[in-house]
């Protein structure tokens, strides 16, 4: 059966909806303060009401993916300086952001992936390998992204914010319900791209969340330098878009928080931007030194609010967790570190002619060119080799 798109729209209950003019006593502007469900040492605050606690097994979840996350992180890094990874932007420190945003979605909605996403996408349940081919060096993207539905990982940063929007209203358009999260950072949210991308997701109420993890740093450039503006969740605001501010050290509020927005997204209510306050722990990546932009003062502090240690001590507290549990689980994580280390010491085999795919439906004059140049190099090596 063939289906165009007129027939598409014509089916579909949500293109029938009327566009709503915005309703100004709809508040948008977020609190002042950042949501926060825990405290700093474990201890829980009042639940607002629009944040109720998410259940105790999904907070047990949670921590176990953030485990094993981290280690998965740590394990990368070292890679890097095994010479067995070109380059790892590490996302230590920002577990609660990584995961939560995660649990907060169902398999069927898609995730837009900065480079600084590894953690999350091994924690969708990616084998961390494909995760890794990018940075490797070895492929565009090691993943099927319409099977995993998550996109591959953007370096040009704001870009996915744009392709969220695309889809997510591609799949509202379908009838589909379908949410989109775009993970982006403080410094991108000074790019175009972000903000057409919001922008467009408002107007057409694409169902997107827009995850801002504020981690103080685009590469050596603080916060301060980056904007002007109280919270960057005031960003959302200019193009109608309610938004929020969260704790992002704090596990148990980003699941409340993203809950929330992933729900107002389903709704079909158009998008919703969280901005999270989080540390990135680890230099941006391997390459560069952080010592030279900021003080080691400035990171303990962060340390101490470590997020990691933070949902330990709750669930400890509630009787969700004990030491043979938490014995259990670093065995986990050493297994899969492991299991990583070996097969990443293992050569891949990449075939060079598949540089030449998936970059023009038809390719250009240019890269037949190109690629017969490969293909000929290659076969007089074969033959020098055939010969020796
Ligand atoms: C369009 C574009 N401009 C510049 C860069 C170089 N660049 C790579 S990462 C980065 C910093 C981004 O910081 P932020 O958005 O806060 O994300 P974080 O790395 O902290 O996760 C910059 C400027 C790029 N990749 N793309
Ligand atoms: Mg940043």
């Amino acid at each position: 059966m063939t289906t165009t798109p007129e027939a598409v729209r014509r089916a579909s209950p949500r293109s029938r909806r009327k566009a709503t003019p915005p309703d100004p006593a709809t508040p948008l502007l977020p609190s002042a303060a950042p949501v926060r469900l825990l405290d700093p040492t474990g201890t829980p605050l009042p639940a607002p009401a629009d944040y109720p606690e998410p259940p105790v097994a999904a907070l047990v979840e949670l921590h176990r993916r953030m485990v094993v996350g981290r280690r998965f992180d740590s394990q990368a890094t070292a890679l890097t300086k095994q010479g067995r990874l070109a380059v790892y932007p590490s996302s230590r420190g920002q577990e609660a952001c990584q995961v939560g945003a995660v649990l907060a979605l169902r398999d069927t909605d898609w995730v837009f992936p900065t480079y600084r996403e590894s953690m999350a996408l091994v924690s969708r349940g990616i084998d961390p390998v494909e995760v890794l081919t990018l940075l490797r060096g070895d492929w565009h993207c090691g993943y099927d992204p319409a099977a995993r539905r998550t996109a591959p990982q953007c370096t040009p940063l704001a870009t996915q914010c744009v392709h969220a929007a695309g889809l997510a209203y591609g799949e509202a358009y379908q009838g589909r319900d379908t949410v989109a999260l775009a993970f982006v950072g403080d410094g991108a949210t000074s790019e175009g791209d972000f903000h057409e991308g919001v922008n467009f997701a408002a107007v057409f109420k694409a169902p997107v969340v827009y995850f801002v993890q504020n981690n103080k740093y685009a590469i050596s450039v603080p916060l301060s330098r980056q904007t002007a503006a109280p919270s960057l969740a005031y960003k959302g605001v200019g193009y109608g878009v309610p938004s929020e501010q969260v704790d992002g050290n704090d596990p148990v509020a980003v699941l409340a928080v993203l809950t929330r927005a992933v729900a107002h997204a389903r709704a079909g209510k158009g998008p919703f931007l969280v901005e999270a306050h989080t540390y990135r722990m680890e230099p941006h990546t391997n390459a560069d030194d952080a010592t030279r932009y900021r003080d080691g003062a400035e990171v303990d502090a962060w340390r101490d609010r470590d997020p990691l240690a933070r949902l330990e001590t709750y669930l400890r507290a509630r009787g969700a967790l004990d030491d043979a549990g938490v014995a259990a689980l670093a065995d986990e994580a050493e297994a899969y570190a492991a299991d990583l280390r070996t097969r990443m010491n293992t050569q891949p085999t990449v075939d060079p002619m598949s540089l030449f795919e998936h970059v023009y439906a038809e390719p250009t004059p240019q890269l037949v060119e190109q690629r017969e140049q490969v293909r000929a190099e290659l076969a007089a090596a074969q033959d020098e080799e055939g010969e020796r």
